[in-house]
């Protein structure tokens, strides 16, 4: 997970370079100004004197057992460990194969697992910006009729302006969810509202309070038929608000860099707060709160508080979008200078 985020920095890096690369050009990446390893700079290297193509890269697409994990991973609620031991134990080689060992009982998926595999030829498709917009609406005025003062935001992958996205992220809040049984009512009217107009056709977790997973679409007008899609529902209160927003809107990567430095520097930062803390030296994952959270009402509050420049959701995808769909949007934005995320991403 590490090297494919080191790799996925590397790419965007080399993406934003104003030169060509060439064999000698390459190996100023390996200075600290780019931070990128020397392993990397080798594998480089090896595809430029192949032409393009990475000797592992071609083992790796010849490779029958890569191409199964790749396939399994595909499945909603699989992950790479589960893939493997799917290939390893069971020989299963494909959705085909996990198809016909769910249906004979051979193997168990997870409730979630199983509407994945149902919905695998749906759920695999990216959504188009403008549906993932419809959908919001669809969505936002149910939400409004059982709480009217709700704030609706499409978080995720749109709010950083992709063309498509992987799926629907909404996020909720309202004064009234400032406790947390609150916030659980709602999201059950919700959820139930939305299932009782054939919005939400299936459920991925089998419980749920703040946060809901499932399967919808847009009940259909017409003849066509509407591809079912992954949608994520999370209730917040208006404190927590906007490291939710904050959180959610993502990049991952763009996350992990921001909480990375948030620790150098004393901090933590998670989708609820912002708490000063230290951390017993020796002692891995430990953190002791050691003052009040920093109370931030925007998420330019919360970069502030770090002391970074405030980013625009859209360029957040920084370092991070090597996406299918990836146009290329934030390709003349310069690598920043520091003080600011990019050089705590170095780190990383
Ligand atoms: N998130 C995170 N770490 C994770 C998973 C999610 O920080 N392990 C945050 C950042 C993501 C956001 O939640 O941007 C939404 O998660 P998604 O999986 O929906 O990712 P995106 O919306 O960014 O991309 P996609 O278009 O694939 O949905
Ligand atoms: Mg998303
Ligand atoms: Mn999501």
């Amino acid at each position: 997970q590490w090297r494919a985020m080191g790799y996925r920095r590397a790419a965007n890096i080399v993406k934003r370079m104003k030169m060509p690369l060439t064999a000698s050009t390459i190996d100023l990446l390996q200075t600290k100004a780019y931070g990128i390893g020397s392993k990397l700079v080798t594998r480089m290297k090896d595809m430029i004197d192949n032409g393009g193509q990475s000797t592992l890269l071609k083992e790796l697409k010849g490779d029958p057992k890569t191409a199964s994990i790749t396939e399994l991973g595909q499945v909603w609620g699989i992950g790479p460990s589960t893939a493997h031991s799917l290939f390893q134990k069971f020989d299963i080689k494909s959705v085909t194969d996990l198809r016909a060992a769910a249906h004979s009982g051979r193997i168990k998926l997870t409730h979630g697992q199983s509407i994945g595999l149902k919905h695998f030829d749906d759920l695999k498709e990216r959504v188009p910006r403008e549906e993932v917009a419809r959908i919001r609406d669809f969505v936002q005025l149910r939400a409004k009729e059982i709480c009217a003062g709700v704030d609706v935001i499409c978080t995720g992958s749109y709010r950083r302006g992709k063309n498509t996205c992987g799926d629907i992220d909404l996020l909720f809040c309202a004064h009234d969810f400032h406790t947390e049984r609150n916030q659980v009512y709602f999201m059950k009217q919700l959820v139930m509202e939305l299932k009782r107009c054939k919005f939400l056709v299936e459920d991925l977790t089998e419980t749920f309070e703040c946060s809901y997973m499932g399967v919808c679409k847009i009940p259909q007008q017409s003849n066509e038929r509407n591809i079912c899609r992954h949608i994520d529902l999370k209730v917040y209160s208006r404190r927590s608000y906007p490291f939710a927003l904050l959180y959610f809107t993502g990049s991952d990567y763009f996350n992990r860099s921001m909480r990375h430095y948030a620790n150098k520097i004393g901090w933590s930062l998670s989708d609820r707060d912002l708490v000063p803390v230290i951390r017993p030296e020796g002692k891995k994952g430990i953190k002791i709160k050691i003052g009040d959270g920093v109370p931030a009402v925007s998420e330019e509050e919360i970069f502030g508080a770090l002391g970074l420049q405030f980013r625009e959701p859209n360029e957040r995808n920084c370092y991070g979008s090597v996406d299918e769909d990836d146009d290329d949007d934030d390709i003349d934005n310069p690598i920043p200078e520091s003080p600011n995320i990019s050089s705590a991403m170095h780190d990383v």
